[in-house]
């Protein structure tokens, strides 16, 4: 193709732009508010202002008639009530919260925002809220000098996104993901500013395309879209932290996975049959690699009819299920939406005969081409529809299966256009729309389907869902994998603000394909994946067909025992990322999180995108390129020790590190903790041990954290079935004092003891252990 080739940089081919014709709101012409919300009737157009919560605020521009405030597929919180005070003076009207202040200018109508010390979040200038002909909305607002954004979901590139341009339209994208390959397979409209040590967010809830133009012109950066109204709420942080729990209280928070979620998990493109997979399981068990799923792709399946076994090469899959699982490994099958036509096949029988396939306005039932060939799609932005999908997952729940690996949700298509024809109409339950409205949630919902489906068949069992696509809020139902990246050093790069940046979008469960997925991965490459993996919330090797196997032991004896050495790390973390996960479930904080996250006022973490913390107090800084045994290290204030070992290093600067292949560099924050656990086998994989490792500090600070356990696989915790430690360790020059504060839930472990391991004590300094509960922990002698 011309385009393929330095052809499409011909001289003559630059493209002229005509220039782009906005018509701006105008002015305010008259206004009235009930409650809490403020409607706006203005020379060119309508807008609202709604105060969702105290920090929370909604601004909504409708250009045809008054906003419309119901209706999102991404809120599910309740509007607050907020007490508002309104001043209104000449030319302005003053809208004032707890956290926020609107200052409304009539002439022109624009909005600025400013927190509750008067300091500016957003403002508009000579351009503010306006559309064009076509039905696109945008606003424009004023970058500042030290404006850096984060967030927009599942994008390419760098951690720090200012200067770049992003479109969301949820896209199967097998091309290289390049750091300008975009839109990719989620759409999160969603994005946190970092300026001077604060944060404030913006949650764009429109579900067209949508671009994010955050490169500066004529000092604006702008979001817009495609249709729909402008709609948008802007969290007033003050701090990161708090701008990802009032995202996620918005949009709602991921369900506490079940433990054995976070183990390892190997997959392949695909493992063909029950010898396979057999065999696969016991060179897990013989080699003492712990693992936790095995996943199986399109080839599991009846000629890619979902909800089927191929007879032939699956003919006993219950009997595997059990058998595996009695290993201590599950089973976790790819279900894609798109359903073969074929008259002779139950579930397009049902669908055509149910009416429960996606159609045009005229009636005709939409096909597209996918994997079964000729396929037809569930509508699943109907509730009938939904709930039909997801009873259809009884074929796997009731043969022991407990986790779904949703694939092609965009929807993908094999054409053109990539996708479904943007003029299917959605039955929407029951407010029609269009697929150009609705096609960035048609993965959401097919996620919301599964999950819901599998949660009711479960007996009180928590599911696991693995989905490509998505929307705003997908961190509800599942865990997001970022698709088909490659075997490239440059992927294991991108890999850490990739799922950084969606960690920051509300989605805490998310990584990629370990190895690699296309092209063939190498030792180095799959050794130094690995060690990043075992701290990527989600953790699967996966490859595609036709690639080098790449399971742990296919580069020799002794790149498997370093890759076995970090797959067991995983899980002696595991204490450690579970309370993470339970934390990101009631709070929304990611467990991979950047290092701005916790030290917002240190300008030389705001693009730090070859290290990354856990949880609040360790830091991973992994070796990305090959051949590389020295890298620095940049550890903010404070004192860190060096996991492995023991070594400390001051913070505030930048040390050279020599790492081995077989080593990963990991800081613990001097006056912090970590629990951690032993792994004895794949079929016992419950600790019979905690130990909670205390890096002394020296100053006169406190560190409070908890520690968090349940059974890990039922929803019992949620009456009250957990164990919550409330933990103190307060350093000072004589002392580390360790304080069981506070122990809370009727959950009883199988572990009887939680060691107190103390290291890094100074000569003056002696432990104390005041522990409330000391049936439960003791010091290490
Ligand atoms: O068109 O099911 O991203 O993980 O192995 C390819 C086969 C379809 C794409 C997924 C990949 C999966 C593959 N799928």
């Amino acid at each position: 193709m011309l385009e393929d080739t330095s052809f499409a940089i011909h001289p003559g081919q630059e493209k002229k732009t005509n220039a782009v014709i906005y018509r701006d709101i105008g002015d305010l012409r008259s206004y009235k508010h009930t409650n809490n919300s403020y409607f706006f009737a203005c020379e060119n157009g309508f807008a609202a202002i709604q105060f969702f919560a105290d920090s929370i605020i909604r601004i909504v521009m409708n250009q045809y008639h008054e906003p419309v405030l119901n209706g999102s597929y991404a809120v599910v919180a309740e509007k607050e009530h907020v007490s508002v005070e309104s001043i209104e003076q000449d030319n302005l009207l003053m809208l004032k919260t707890e956290a926020l202040i609107v200052e409304v200018k009539k002439v022109p109508f624009r909005i600025t925002i400013f927190d509750q010390n008067g300091v500016v979040l957003l403002d508009e200038g000579n351009r503010g809220m306006a559309y064009r002909e076509n039905g696109e909305v945008t606003a424009f607002k004023k970058m500042h000098a030290d404006d850096h954004f984060y967030g927009f979901g599942e994008k390419s590139g760098h951690l720090d996104k200012r200067g770049e341009k992003y479109e969301m339209w949820n896209t199967d994208v097998y091309a290289p993901h390049n750091p300008e390959t975009d839109p990719l397979y989620q759409s999160i409209p969603y994005f946190m500013t970092m300026r001077n040590g604060h944060a404030h967010g913006v949650f764009f809830d429109n579900t067209f395309r949508t671009k994010f133009n955050m490169k500066e012109k004529d000092g604006y950066f702008s979001f817009s879209a495609e249709g729909g109204q402008l709609d948008y709420y802007v969290m007033a942080g003050p701090g990161p932290k708090d701008v990802l729990m009032q995202y996620t209280h918005l949009t709602g928070r991921m369900p506490l996975p079940p433990k054995w979620a976070l183990g390892y998990q190997q997959s392949r493109y695909s493992y063909e049959s029950e010898k396979e997979v057999r065999e696969l399981a016991k060179n897990f068990i013989e080699r003492g690699i712990p693992v936790d799923v095995i996943h199986l792709d399109i080839h599991y399946m009846n000629g890619y009819r979902v909800f089927s076994f191929d007879k032939e090469k699956f003919p006993y899959p219950e009997k595997l299920i059990s058998d595996l699982r009695e290993m201590g490994i599950r089973i976790v099958p790819i279900v894609d939406p798109g359903v073969k036509k074929d008259v002779e096949y139950s579930i397009y029988q049902e669908g055509i005969t149910n009416d429960l396939f996606c159609k045009y306005l005229e009636g005709d039932v939409y096909f597209g081409d996918v994997w079964p060939g000729r396929s037809a799609f569930p509508d699943f932005t109907d509730s009938n529809v939904r709930k039909w999908w997801g009873n259809k997952h009884k074929v796997y729940s009731k043969i022991g299966i407990e986790g779904i690996w949703n694939d092609m949700n965009e929807p993908a298509v094999f054409n053109e256009t990539k996708t479904m024809d943007t003029s299917v109409m959605h039955r929407n339950d029951g407010r029609p729309a269009t697929h150009r409205e609705l096609h960035n949630i048609y993965g959401l919902k097919m996620a919301e389907a599964t999950y819901d489906g599998m949660k009711e068949q479960l007996n009180g069992k928590r599911p696991f869902l693995l989905t490509r696509a998505g929307f705003a809020g997908i961190q509800r139902y599942g865990s997001v994998w970022t698709g088909d990246n490659r075997s490239f050093w440059e992927h294991l790069q991108m890999t850490l603000p990739m799922v950084m940046n969606l960690g920051i979008s509300g989605v805490p469960f998310a990584g990629p394909d370990v190895g690699g997925f296309a092209h063939d991965t190498n030792a180095e490459l799959l050794v130094r994946w690995m060690q990043v993996g075992a701290f990527t919330p989600y953790f699967r090797n996966h490859a595609a067909i036709g690639t080098v196997y790449q399971e742990p032991w296919q580069f020799g004896s002794e790149n498997e025992f370093i890759m076995k050495k970090y797959i067991q790390m995983r899980y002696k973390w595991m204490p450690q990322l579970y309370t993470l996960f339970h934390d990101a479930s009631v709070k929304g904080l990611p467990v991979m999180r950047p290092l701005f996250m916790e030290y917002p006022e240190d300008v030389k973490t705001y693009n730090l995108n070859d290290q990354f913390m856990v949880g609040d107090n360790v830091i991973i800084a992994p070796i990305l390129a090959p051949s590389v045994t020295d890298r620095s290290v940049y550890l903010p204030r404070g004192y860190w020790t060096d996991f492995e070992t023991g070594e400390v290093y001051t913070g505030g600067k930048v040390h050279l590190i020599h790492v081995e292949l077989d080593q990963l560099p990991i800081f613990v924050k001097n006056g912090t903790a970590i629990m951690q656990g032993d792994w004895t086998s794949n079929k016992e994989k419950n600790p019979k041990q905690i130990s909670m490792h205390v890096f002394a500090g020296i100053d006169d600070e406190t560190y409070n954290c908890t520690f968090y356990d349940d059974d890990g696989e039922t929803f019992e915790y949620e009456i009250g079935s957990f164990l919550q430690l409330t933990i103190g360790i307060k350093s000072s020059k004589d002392a580390v004092k360790v304080e069981i504060r506070d122990r809370q839930g009727k959950y009883v472990p199988a572990y009887d003891k939680i060691q107190v391991n103390v290291h890094g004590l100074s000569e003056n300094q002696r432990v104390v252990l005041d522990n409330d509960d000391n049936s439960m922990v003791s010091l290490y002698k």
